[in-house]
């Protein structure tokens, strides 16, 4: 009797080799400077309440090159709205006031306004 293998096992590694990895999107930060703990969102991220920990506490934010982070006044995507598509190492009018955000890279544009 003969025994016949497959290439079963190649076509496992290329489905996992397809699997995409988490990208970091953008960083926000409890400080101006770019100082203190702080909160990283993925690409991707579409969180509604960023948390009693970090609500109204951000105060600078790195964002990843073609990525956007689009930032909301209140929970729910509520409120005002702003794009930030570079490092803002003081947020000015913003600071302390973010309570949620959708960031997201490699896209033609930000996200659309709610
Ligand atoms: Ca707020």
């Amino acid at each position: 009797m003969k025994t016949v293998w497959m290439g079963l096992v190649a076509c496992g590694a290329l489905g996992l080799a397809a699997q995409a990895q988490a990208q970091t999107c953008a960083h926000m930060f409890r400080n101006v400077n770019f100082g203190g703990d702080g909160v990283v969102a993925q690409d991707g991220d579409l969180v509604a309440n960023i948390g009693s920990r970090w609500n109204d506490r951000v105060s600078s934010v790195t964002v990843e090159e073609d990525c956007f982070l689009q930032v909301y006044e209140n929970v729910n995507f509520g409120g005002e709205t702003t794009v930030l598509v570079s490092d803002v190492p003081d947020l000015m009018d913003w600071k302390n006031r973010i309570s949620s955000y959708e960031c997201i890279c490699n896209s033609p544009g930000p996200p659309p306004r709610r």
